[in-house]
């Protein structure tokens, strides 16, 4: 063998040997990234606690002060303890709204807790279909798009003064808590609105692909049940198909992320047009006709 062949061999070794301990630092940082990701979530929710035990009952006594430090230091414990499920101990005990409801006829940003997820923002609802509904979609004036990627979809984008999406997760975590009602708003660029309302609206967790397991008895103004053939799928993005169509995606095709069938019979997480439009990537109810604004809307209705 030549001084060169046997180079080459001695590198195809070290390669044998360098490839599989490259691929154990890949995942060693895939799984730092995820655990700093868990600690910022971690601290969001230690800010949250300490917010308040420190606020709350500002006017008592020193009796009552001393038992918030320890509940305090308490809660540090338990967050520290790097577990969701010790948050939600640590909260248990504490006065969070589970809804809207409890804000009654408030049409502002507050804070809830469900299990499984540190507390986070809503917009509440009381103007239109009465009082303690939260907001879960809201399209007003096309300055967010929804053409967004799974983990957009998972976490939730937007901005509660205009164009949002609440968020899978937190509308898993709500719908699994309790029976819930959808009501949705809708307006046309006539300025007529209608509405549909569904009176069992559930979804799944990540681990069915966020499934639209059920809507419930239909009613409203419009005359159409739209979301009925989206009911049972899976949430489909364009980097992460889970529809009914094996030769494409959905997401792509209708330009949303949404419960897709094969595709859409209603897309209202589609793209916003100024004006009415006939188009199948639009934000529409029903005949791919564009609308002007759209209100997703969800509230516990009790069993
Ligand atoms: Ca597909």
């Amino acid at each position: 063998m030549s001084k060169s062949e046997c180079k080459d061999t001695e590198t195809m070794v070290l390669r044998a040997k360098l490839d599989p301990l490259q691929e154990l630092v890949d995942s060693y940082k895939n799984q730092i990234q995820d655990l700093k990701a868990h600690v910022e979530d971690l601290r969001e929710s230690l800010r949250f606690c300490k917010g308040r035990t420190t606020t709350k009952d500002s006017d008592s006594t020193t009796s009552n002060d001393l038992k918030n430090q320890k509940s305090n230091t308490r809660i540090q414990s338990k967050l520290y303890d790097l577990d969701l499920k010790d948050t939600d101990k640590a909260i248990a005990g504490t006065s969070f709204s589970r809804s809207c409801l409890d804000f009654e006829e408030s049409s502002d940003i507050h804070q809830i807790s469900v299990p499984g997820i540190v507390p986070f923002n809503v917009l509440c609802d009381a103007t239109i279909a009465g009082p303690g509904w939260t907001v879960i979609q809201q399209r007003v004036n096309g300055k967010v798009h929804f053409y967004r990627d799974w983990a957009s979809y998972r976490k939730g984008f937007g901005s509660f003064d205009g164009d949002f999406f609440l968020g899978l997760e937190k509308i898993h975590r709500l719908t699994s808590n309790s029976r819930h009602d959808l009501y949705i708003h809708m307006e046309k660029f006539d300025g007529s609105t209608m509405y549909g309302h569904y009176d069992n609206f559930k979804i799944a967790g990540e681990e069915d692909h966020y499934r639209l397991i059920s809507l419930g008895k239909c009613s409203g103004t419009s005359r159409y049940d739209a979301l009925r053939s989206h009911e049972h799928k899976k949430f489909t993005t364009f980097d992460n198909d889970n529809d009914e169509w094996p030769e494409g995606n959905c997401a792509i095709f209708s330009g949303s992320g949404w419960w897709h069938d094969h595709c859409v019979n209603t897309n209202l997480n589609g793209k916003y047009f100024n004006s009415e439009v006939q188009n199948e990537q639009s934000i529409f109810w029903e005949n791919k006709t564009s609308l002007k604004k759209v209100k997703m809307m969800i509230r516990p209705r009790g069993n």
